[in-house]
């Protein structure tokens, strides 16, 4: 029997290409000189497209794919995959959701730690040989303090239960209150951003969330508090991020992802009061092995007709 030919958009994990290929056969989309002409010639050959969140499917990619049958995204955000398109024609969604719950909500702790003791702006300090000169200025304290999280979902209650290894109240923002969690609810993100002295943006990214971290959230956070974003740079303003950094109308932020990545605006390198990580909160061999294995399951169970472990659509 001949293998089901699998379109891949985009890189991913090397272990998964290769375990991809030995399994099915695997065409890469970004080996092509002219995709869209690729597309249009061969578009109908293949039944099943493996792509990531960074890359997803769009409406105008999934049409020229007129006999697919399933599309295994590599990530939890889904934002650049059209779901309804894929909907519309009966095509399964896997996506990844809970594996890096713990590397993301980790990271966002790295960053919380990293922004308010000045961890990596220390590290330039010792490096510059400063040290000999007198002591590192004092930071800010973590533990006890007030932690913000806008989008209280898989990933912000994880969030939420490291902030009480750190004595941390806890409150959120999203559209609606919760039934099962203790933490309280602010009706708004303006008053999260006001309550808070760390405000986490673990929310989904999309038209939905674009721009909702405004020079006015800014301002309400005020200039002793931080924000850290691990969740997608269109959540925020990231010109008015800039700025409020370049006044010290904010105290700090700590950031994963940004507007336009990998192009981090040079302004940011100028600032002390800011860190800046290469959008890799789920980079962990750990849990990108367990990434990898679900896109694996997902593409499999599909094919097989039936039920995804993690299905978006
Ligand atoms: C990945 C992510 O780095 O899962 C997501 O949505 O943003 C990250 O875990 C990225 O998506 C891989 O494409």
């Amino acid at each position: 029997m001949s293998k089901t030919r699998v379109l891949q958009h985009g890189r991913l994990l090397p272990v998964l290409e290769q375990r991809l290929a030995e399994r099915y056969d695997l065409h890469s989309l970004w080996q092509e000189a002219d995709p869209e002409a690729f597309l249009a010639a061969h578009g109908g050959e293949f039944t099943a497209l493996v792509t990531s969140a960074r890359f997803g499917a769009d409406a105008a990619m999934i049409a020229d794919l007129p006999n697919l049958k399933v599309i295994s995204s590599f990530g939890v955000g889904l934002e650049t995959l059209d779901l309804d398109a894929a909907r519309v024609r009966g095509i399964p969604v896997g996506y990844t959701p809970d594996v890096l719950n713990d590397c993301v909500a980790d990271t966002a702790f790295v960053l919380v730690m990293d922004v308010a003791r000045r961890i990596s702006a220390s590290d330039r300090f010792v490096r510059r040989g400063e040290w000999l000169k007198g002591p590192f200025p004092l930071a800010t304290k973590v533990s006890g303090k007030k932690l913000g999280i806008l989008g209280m979902g898989r990933i912000g209650r994880v969030i939420a239960r490291r902030a009480s290894g750190f004595d941390m109240e806890v409150r959120y923002h999203n559209r609606r209150p919760l039934t099962d969690t203790e933490h309280g609810y602010e009706p708004t993100l303006r008053s999260l951003a006001e309550w808070a002295d760390f405000l986490v943006i673990a929310s989904a990214g999309g038209p939905e969330t674009r721009g909702l971290v405004s020079r006015e959230i800014l301002d309400a956070l005020g200039p002793d508090g931080y924000l850290v974003n691990i969740s997608r740079g269109s959540v925020v303003d990231e010109k008015a991020l800039l700025e409020a950094l370049q006044d010290k109308r904010i105290a700090g932020a700590g950031l994963d992802v940004f507007e336009d990545e990998p192009n981090v605006p040079p302004a940011f390198f100028e600032l002390d009061n800011v860190v800046l990580l290469p959008h890799l909160a789920s980079n962990t061999n750990e849990t990108r092995a367990a990434m990898a294995s679900r896109v694996e399951e997902n593409l499999a169970a599909a094919l097989a007709g039936q039920a995804m472990v993690s299905a978006a659509a």
